[in-house]
């Protein structure tokens, strides 16, 4: 596979090549393009124009069980979802047209023995349209995407919010809750020693009751405030599900905050989420690995290093009172760490 792909790019390569030097042939001859070679020329452009097409509908519809499901797993998810369901709505249908205008008019006016070009100095009234509308779409656009972000990362006007700490280092996540004062102790990489892998300061009041963590436990309709840390390198925690992804820098603390909306076991009851499961599960079988079942996920999105593939964390959302009973009995850092 790998030898044939080699093979096609040097055809490619001295297809284009070959091209090149028989179009500096032709300055030197002053030839002109035959009837033939235009009409060739119109008609192949006209093929292109329906390959891409082609092309765009496979990719949609081989795409699909690639994509997240519909639902967002949390409430500023949807405002997110709406945003990309209308500027991706908008991209695909100023495509659809300048792609056909691209390929028909190509062919409308190739070459044909005895037509001219008209010349056309310029039309204010037409440039002034073509700038203005773009203008104003986009501005819309802009803004609408600046209100959604604005408020999705309002953080301060959320009532009695859920405080968690994410930790990133090559190649795992670690994370703490802020425990029964809800205010996470101050976090530097120069405090990690032994087991205080988080660098945790340990003289601060509020770090003793923070609850050390290997994987996520969510509470359904509360809001959960995220901070993220670096140990090493950027990385970037990615929770897909509910449409969040901010960078994890180091020497530098970065914020999101969502509501999870929908438990891990009302999201493997969707039809949706399991007709998309069911499909990475058959091409899972084909290779021979087992099945899986559907679990939210905080994977790294930055190119990390060798690992980065395999980092990640598992997420469970539940309803408040089972999240509860799930932290109660966790370890605190200072019992951990005594
Ligand atoms: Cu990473």
């Amino acid at each position: 596979m790998k030898a044939l792909f080699f093979i096609l790019i040097f055809v490619v390569i001295a297809t284009a090549i070959w091209q090149f030097f028989k179009l500096l042939g032709l300055f030197k001859k002053d030839q002109v393009a035959s009837e033939k070679e235009n009409n060739i020329n119109g008609w192949l452009m006209i093929g292109l124009g329906g390959f891409i097409y082609g092309l765009m509908l496979y990719s949609m519809v081989q795409g699909k069980i690639v994509l997240l499901p519909m639902q967002s797993a949390s409430l500023e998810g949807e405002h997110i979802d709406n945003l990309f369901v209308i500027t991706m709505g908008l991209i695909f249908f100023v495509q659809f047209i300048t792609q056909f205008l691209i390929y028909y008019f190509t062919f409308k006016y190739r070459g044909i023995k005895g037509r001219k070009a008209t010349f056309y100095a310029d039309s204010h009234k037409l440039e002034m349209w073509w700038t203005i509308t773009p203008t104003v779409v986009l501005s819309v656009l802009i803004i609408y995407g600046l209100w959604t972000w604005n408020m999705v990362q309002d953080l301060s006007t959320a009532e009695n919010p859920l405080f968690i700490e994410v930790y990133a280092k090559q190649f795992q996540w670690e994370a703490r809750y802020a425990g029964e004062d809800n205010q996470l102790g101050i976090g530097n990489v120069r405090f990690i020693k032994g087991i205080n892998t988080m660098g945790v300061d340990m003289t601060d009041l509020n770090s003793a009751d923070d609850i050390p963590v290997r994987e996520l436990y969510l509470p359904k309709g509360r809001k959960v405030i995220f901070r993220f840390r670096s140990q090493d390198v950027l990385h970037s925690a990615y929770m897909p599900h509910f449409r969040a992804q901010i960078n994890c820098v180091p020497g530098m603390i970065t914020t999101f905050g969502f509501t999870p909306s929908v438990t891990t076991l009302e999201m493997r009851d969707n039809e949706d989420t399991m007709a998309k499961f069911d499909a990475i599960n058959e091409l899972r079988a084909e290779r021979g690995d087992e099945a899986v079942e559907f679990d939210y996920l905080l994977l790294c999105n930055k190119i990390c290093g060798s690992s980065h593939y395999n980092m990640q964390m598992k997420i469970t959302v539940v309803e408040e009172e089972d999240f509860n009973n799930w932290l109660k009995d966790k370890k605190t850092l200072a019992q951990v760490l005594k």
